[in-house]
């Protein structure tokens, strides 16, 4: 067989017969803004560690994005096949814009659409879906994070008020929020962990930024800080009781970087092909060697295989039958491949690979967090095992 057209590691696995036409529209639009507004920067953002998340944030709610997969609200009620594709296009641009979509609708707007009353729904989900307001997620304590029913951040109530005291770690956004969900026990065991809704501005609240990051760095992360923040009894989502609060929460963020972490791998893998093009070794081009192909195939493999499975969830979470387990095991196999697809290009690019000129260790760094944030690949590798043999492992 005599190859006649070079084809895109998507077009191999022919991903467009799986999707409709309006979710390729959906796909092509997100894809353009990434185009034109985030991959000209990035690099420089990535660089300097500094990112216009704001202003991204209103550009971002102009797009329809930010919590597009809810319902009402000034939300777009998208189904999850688009959301997916949209944060698989947002993370071939970054995994930091992503996560900002993540945090923002996933965690932040669902918490609040689904354990919320209907007057926190109607005061916070309109302008956090314009991206006016921006809100973070804060579950991670700095010694409790994929064991987060041990948390030790506290609310008292003192007669009809909250008090809150304790620090979050590791928080996507913490020091641009406007809004922060904080989960915080209000008794002994992990069954009082309740979630309250508190406005960054509240006295006793800061998020200091943390520096130094190798990953996510076009990315804002902080910790929060709590001391005595008092808050009404209004504050607190009145539905959400016990660990299965947030846990809800993050399974929507997870579903959301089952496509993501594609769209880096993707990236990656359309960059290197390109590079193999255009480089030359021996008087060929590098795309020529077996060797190179030889990585290409199964790289687009991986990819595509990836790409198989992110649908299938996608149209098992419209029906309202996708588990959980089912969410472990498309972020456990997507990222942890998407990662070893940017490793492996990296290895391609030669010295060029470890250059800001080319997307692929910017996104390997990127993904070692995905791979982290939102349960390691440990944890649902643990929550997979309990599944099939019906034995906790985690403690
Ligand atoms: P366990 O005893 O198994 O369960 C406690 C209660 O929670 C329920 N539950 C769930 N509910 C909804 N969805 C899920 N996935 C759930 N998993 C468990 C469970 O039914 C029970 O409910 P109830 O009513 O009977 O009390 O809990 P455990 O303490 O043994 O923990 C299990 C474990 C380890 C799987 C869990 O703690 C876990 O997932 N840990 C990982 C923590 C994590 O992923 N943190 C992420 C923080 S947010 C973040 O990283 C944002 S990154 C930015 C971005 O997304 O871009
Ligand atoms: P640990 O839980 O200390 O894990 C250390 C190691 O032990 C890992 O390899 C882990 O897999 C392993 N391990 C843990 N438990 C077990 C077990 N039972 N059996 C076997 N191995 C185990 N959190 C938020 O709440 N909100 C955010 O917005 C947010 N954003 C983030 C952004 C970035 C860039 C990063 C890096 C993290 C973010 N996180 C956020 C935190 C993230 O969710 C945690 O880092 C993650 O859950 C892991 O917790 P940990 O870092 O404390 O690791």
């Amino acid at each position: 067989m005599t190859a006649k057209k070079a084809q895109t590691s998507l077009e191999l696995i022919g991903v467009d017969t799986l999707l409709s036409e309006d979710e390729r529209d959906i796909a092509a639009v997100v894809r353009r803004f990434v185009e034109d507004r985030v991959k000209p920067g990035v690099a420089d953002w990535f660089e300097k560690a500094t990112v216009p998340a704001r202003e991204l944030s209103l550009e971002l709610g102009t797009l329809g994005v930010l919590g597009m997969h809810l319902d009402g609200y000034g939300c777009a009620g998208m189904s999850a096949t688009s959301y997916g594709l949209a944060c698989l296009e947002l993370e071939a641009g970054d995994s930091g814009l992503r996560s900002l979509v993540s945090v923002q609708g996933s965690l932040a707007m669902y918490a609040i659409h689904h354990w919320g009353s209907e007057e926190q729904r109607n005061e916070w989900l309109p302008s956090m879906a314009e991206g006016r307001v921006i809100g973070c997620f804060g579950l991670t304590e700095p010694d409790f994070g994929s064991n987060p029913g041990e948390m030790r951040t506290s609310a008292r109530q003192d007669g009809t008020d909250w008090i809150l005291n304790g620090s979050k770690m590791w928080i996507t956004n913490g020091s641009i929020a406007d809004v922060a969900i904080v989960w915080a026990r209000t008794g002994d065991d992990a069954r009082s962990i309740r979630g309250f809704v508190v406005p960054t501005g509240t006295p006793g609240f800061s998020a200091p930024e943390i520096t130094g990051k190798l990953s996510l760095r076009a990315s804002v992360t902080s910790e929060l800080v709590l001391e005595d923040v008092r808050l009404p009894e209004s504050a607190m989502l009145p539905y959400a009781e016990g660990l299965r609060g947030p846990l809800s929460c993050l399974n929507e963020a997870r579903f959301g970087i089952v496509f993501g972490a594609l769209g880096a791998a993707r990236d990656c893998l359309d960059s290197t092909l390109s590079y193999a093009a255009d480089r030359e070794l021996y008087n060929r081009p590098l795309a020529a060697f077996q060797a190179t192909q030889i990585k290409l195939a199964d790289m687009s493999v991986e990819l595509g295989k990836g790409m198989l499975l992110a649908p299938h969830l996608s149209r098992m979470k419209d029906r309202g039958i996708l588990d959980p387990q089912q969410v472990s095991i498309g972020k456990l196999n997507n990222v942890r491949e998407s990662l070893e697809i940017a490793r492996t290009c990296r290895t391609l690019l030669g010295a060029n690979g470890i250059s800001l000129e080319y997307p692929v260790l910017r996104h390997a760094n990127n993904l070692e967090s995905v791979l982290t944030y939102e349960g390691t690949s440990e944890v649902h590798q643990l929550i997979i095992g309990q599944a099939l043999t019906g034995e906790q492992a985690f403690k």
